[in-house]
């Protein structure tokens, strides 16, 4: 059976994670987290001071995820998209939050002062929107709003219908 691979995009904090999951477990598709994978086989290329945070060997991670991704059915979730092969993806979703609850999430996790203000930032910015929209092509492409417990279940609803009819259609 061929199956989908669906990218959960978006600034830190936006949901990705959690929706992820809970789409993975409604639907049966693997769920791959980049960030935890790219700590367990320290896929990693330096340091950057500026962000506190280890750079990404983005090749390394592609060789890494190549396989299951040709087989399909695979949910990945980063906080970036313009690496990734654009074949490999048959669905976007940029998961947006305003700022207000971006702020309180953020501080819940224990960014402190610049790693805040550097999110907050990317996400008035739609950062991430926009290497979206230069990485895969614009139909592919959808924002979701997720500021709420309610938005969450909601996404989770149109994601679990869009695949439900990708399967119908692709097999
Ligand atoms: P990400 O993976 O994008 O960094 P996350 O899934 O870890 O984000 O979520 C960060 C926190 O926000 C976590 O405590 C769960 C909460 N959260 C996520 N989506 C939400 C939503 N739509 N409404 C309320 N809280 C949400």
């Amino acid at each position: 059976m061929k199956r989908p691979n669906i990218l959960l995009t978006g600034t830190p904090g936006v949901g990705k994670t959690t929706l992820g999951k809970e789409l993975a477990a409604s639907i049966g598709l693997i769920y791959v987290n980049v960030g935890d994978l790219a700590k367990a086989g320290e896929l990693y290329e330096g340091y950057d001071e500026e962000y506190e945070c280890p750079i990404l060997d983005e090749d390394g991670v592609i060789d890494e995820l190549e396989d299951k991704m040709s087989e399909g059915g695979v949910i990945v979730d980063y906080h970036g998209c313009d690496f990734f092969p654009e074949r490999w993806f048959h669905i976007v979703f940029v998961l947006r939050t305003e700022n207000s609850f971006l702020y309180d999430r953020l501080e819940s996790r224990g960014y402190k002062g610049k790693k805040i203000q550097d999110n907050i930032q990317c996400e008035i910015f739609q950062t991430i929107y926009e290497e979206a929209m230069l990485s895969y092509k614009e139909e592919i492409v959808h924002q979701l709003p997720s500021n709420t417990p309610e938005d969450m279940e909601h996404n989770l609803d149109q994601i679990v219908q869009w695949t439900e009819q990708w399967l119908k259609d692709n097999n």
